[in-house]
Parts: structure tokens; C-alpha cells; sequence
């Protein structure tokens, strides 16, 4: 580290960033890039879960997608990023939302086996069994729709659930499409759409607003930026 990055980090307080491995990983980077600060670790190779950035002062945990709100509730972290279907089902509090980052852009659906007639279902009023991994939202949109449901919490594949008689329908999140086709499952409903939010932790953005500000206001230019390419 050169004297001019030590000088940097003097008198400065240290900013720890939570980061779940894969895209939100790859799609943060150049959101960091736009603040000044680059990762010095692959998390896909190296395998520290606390890696260094050119900021001295700055460091990203690699952790869970799932986790990444209670690292951040309980001020491990002082922000990280996660997909608002992670926000939705976690139980973390106290949590500052300030910008939608606009990545890892996904949709939630309700989708079924080829050749089951959902829409014939709701109509009878049948009690569908749903499999999922986002049991709040699921239960949320169901009520909505005034349909009674048994809820399956599964934690991984949920395209199998229909597949083999555990379930009738699944709520997942869908980008290309092509999981559900390659699984001979169609979409039938549209949820919400999905995209990851930066979190930060109420007494780091009051005790660092210093070391923290610049940050925020780099995500939030260039969030702003890949929403729509020709204002930038
Ligand atoms: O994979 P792992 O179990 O370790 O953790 P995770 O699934 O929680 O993390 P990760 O990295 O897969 O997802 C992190 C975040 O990315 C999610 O919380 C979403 O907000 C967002 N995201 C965006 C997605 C997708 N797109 C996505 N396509 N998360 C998951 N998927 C899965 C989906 O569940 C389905 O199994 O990809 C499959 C469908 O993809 P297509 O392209 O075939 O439609
Ligand atoms: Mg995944």
C-alpha cells in the first residue's frame, strides 16, 4: 500500500460491505467502480470471506444472500446489497432502504406443470398447494386473490415441487425463462418485479454519514445510469 492510500485512510472510520457471491457480486462491481473502489479478491477463486478493496478503510464480506440483511441489522455490516425478495421474507428491522440499484433484475411468477389448468382451478376455488421459498409473498398474493392455499416452504428447486406431486403451483423468480421451459413448467402469473437494494444499517449512516455519503451518492448516479443509459 502506498503512503499517498495510508494518508487516505487516516482519521477515517472503516465501512464494511456485505456482498452475496455471484451475480450480485459481478453486478455490484461496477456500481463500486463509479465510487473509487475496487475489490482486490475474486470471491469465485479466493476463498477469504473478508476481502480487501483499494480503499484501506473499505471491506467487502463475502456472505449468504439470505444473511446479508442480519449482518447488516445487527451492524456486522454497515450496508449491503439484496434482491427486495430477500428483504421481503427476511425478519431483519431496522433496516434504511435508500436506493434501488436497479441489478440482478428478475420477476416472481406463479407457474405450473404444462397442461395443468390453473385458471380453471381458481376459478373452482380449488385449494392449491404452492411451493416455495418466498412463503410471505406468496402468501400475500393468494390472499389478494381471495384463493385459500396450503403453503410449502422449500429451500432450493422449487421447479421440481410441481414435477413430482409435492405441489401444484410454485412462486420463483424468473429472468430468461428458460429453467421453467427446460422443466416443461409455464408461467401463469406475474408477482412483482424483482431488483436488489442497497441496505444500510441506521447508526452506521448516522456515526460514517462522512465516509458513507460519497458512496450512496456514486451508487445512486450510477443506479440511475443503467435504469436508463441515455440520461447518463
Ligand atoms: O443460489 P444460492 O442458493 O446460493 O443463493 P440465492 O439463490 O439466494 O442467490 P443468487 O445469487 O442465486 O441470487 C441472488 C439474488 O439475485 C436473488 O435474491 C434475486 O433477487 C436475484 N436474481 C435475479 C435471481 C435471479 N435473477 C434468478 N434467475 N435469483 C435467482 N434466480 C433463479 C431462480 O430462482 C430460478 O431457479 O434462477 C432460476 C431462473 O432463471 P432463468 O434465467 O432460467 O429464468
Ligand atoms: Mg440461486
Amino acid at each position: 500500500m502506498s503512503e499517498q492510500e495510508n494518508k487516505e485512510g487516516e482519521g477515517q472510520q472503516e465501512l464494511v460491505l456485505a456482498l452475496s457471491k455471484g451475480r450480485i457480486f459481478d453486478e455490484t462491481i461496477p456500481l463500486l467502480k463509479a465510487a473509487g473502489i475496487e475489490v482486490l479478491e475474486d470471491p469465485e477463486t479466493s476463498r477469504k470471506l473478508i476481502l480487501p478493496t483499494n480503499k484501506p478503510k473499505v471491506r467487502v464480506i463475502i456472505v449468504r444472500a439470505t444473511d446479508v440483511p442480519t449482518y447488516v441489522q445487527y451492524g456486522a455490516a454497515d450496508f449491503g446489497v439484496a434482491g427486495k425478495d430477500v428483504l421481503q421474507e427476511s425478519g431483519a428491522t431496522g433496516l434504511y432502504q435508500p436506493i434501488d440499484l436497479q441489478i440482478a433484475r428478475c420477476h416472481m411468477a406463479v407457474a405450473v406443470r404444462k397442461g395443468f389448468d390453473y385458471e380453471a382451478a381458481v376459478r373452482r376455488g380449488a385449494r392449491l398447494r404452492v411451493a416455495s421459498k418466498y412463503v410471505h409473498a406468496a402468501r400475500e398474493h393468494f390472499a389478494k386473490k381471495g384463493l385459500h392455499v396450503d403453503i410449502i416452504k422449500l429451500y432450493g428447486s422449487m421447479e421440481l415441487a410441481p414435477l413430482v406431486g409435492l405441489s401444484d403451483v410454485i412462486v420463483d423468480l424468473v429472468s430468461t425463462g428458460n429453467t421453467l421451459k427446460a422443466n416443461n413448467l409455464v408461467e401463469v402469473e406475474r408477482i412483482q418485479e424483482i431488483t436488489s437494494r442497497l441496505v444500510v444499517n441506521q447508526a452506521s449512516l448516522k456515526l460514517k454519514r462522512k465516509e458513507m455519503q460519497p458512496i450512496l451518492e456514486a451508487f445512486k448516479q450510477a443506479s440511475v445510469a443503467q435504469e436508463s443509459p441515455e440520461k447518463a
